[in-house]
């Protein structure tokens, strides 16, 4: 099942999404406004979150498809901290490898035991769909990071999202110890448009993922990959994040980018960023400067 937060005012909606229907679990229960609520629901009942929206599916308000275009939803994951681990796809390591000083240590940590896992954005600095993503105002390089995202609820693994890891390349590229800098900014991270819970997932490492970058009407890239190109789990990046930490109890994890635009790329104010998950959905952002 996928799930969404619509925005209403500044109490959001919780709405499932079935194979053909779109269920407002908030119309069942008003105790039901957030993704958060369910899964705590779900704890609290021993059972999983697809069982509970599933009963709940019979008192719920029935709504129409278009909800979801009129209603652009917000994040689908409102609380917590966005963590990212890096270099985790060749074409990463190799990008890095050509835009810094110091290449050695990308394939030193891609090759590594212990991935990198970097703290990513607070809810404060992460978008919904069709807001706007931020490019720095002191960046001369700046790219899309299209990821597969995990939703982790008490260190466990319950769902999927889209996820954007805007990255400055000039200022990474400048001194990796820049990364806090390249990496964690005002909406430096988008997450959405829903969290596809777990268990309806067939496999998270055999998804196909696309990204498209609009300007002014014209398409200037446009690829798609398969999440089966990392070189780690997703099992192993959550085992690394939340290891020895007190990680909060709803975070998400983004797993690493495959697509990046040629060198020559970067990004502008208006361009409109589009990532695509195979069994997930679309994430559109437009760009702005910070
Ligand atoms: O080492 C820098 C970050 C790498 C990253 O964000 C990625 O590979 O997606
Ligand atoms: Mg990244």
């Amino acid at each position: 099942m996928r799930y969404y937060q619509l925005r209403e005012g500044s109490a959001p909606r919780l709405v499932v999404k079935t194979e053909g229907s779109l269920y407002d679990l908030t119309a069942a229960t008003d105790q039901l406004r957030t993704f958060e609520d369910l899964l705590r629901a779900a704890a609290i009942a021993k059972e999983s979150i697809d069982a509970i929206a599933d009963r709940l599916r019979g008192d719920a308000t029935v709504l129409s498809s278009d909800v979801l275009d009129e209603t652009a939803p917000s994040t689908p994951v409102s609380s917590g901290e966005v963590w990212a681990a890096g270099v985790t796809y060749r074409i990463s390591e190799e990008a890095r490898k050509a835009e810094s000083g110091m290449p050695e240590m990308y394939l030193d940590v891609y090759e590594s035991d212990r991935p990198e896992v970097f703290f990513k954005a607070t809810p404060s600095r992460t978008v919904g769909p069709d807001e706007s993503v931020g490019i720095r105002g002191d960046s001369e390089w700046d790219v899309p990071e299209p990821e597969l995202g995990v939703v982790l609820f008490e260190d466990e693994i319950v769902g999927y999202t889209v996820g954007n890891d805007m990255s400055s390349r000039s200022i990474e590229g400048e001194n990796p110890l820049y990364l806090p800098q390249a990496k964690v900014y005002d909406r430096c991270c988008s997450i959405g448009p829903c969290v596809r819970s777990a268990e309806s997932i067939d496999d998270p490492h055999d998804l196909e993922m696309w990204m498209t970058i609009s300007r002014d009407g014209e398409v200037l890239y446009d690829e798609s990959t398969r999440t089966n190109e990392m070189e780690r789990s997703v099992e192993e990046l959550v085992d690394c994040h939340v290891a020895h930490d007190a990680v909060p109890d709803v975070s998400v994890l983004l797993t690493g980018t495959s697509l990046v635009p040629d060198e020559e790329f970067t990004l502008q104010e208006g361009d409109e960023v589009s990532i695509g998950l195979e069994e997930i959905g679309t994430l559109s952002n437009t760009v702005v400067e910070v």
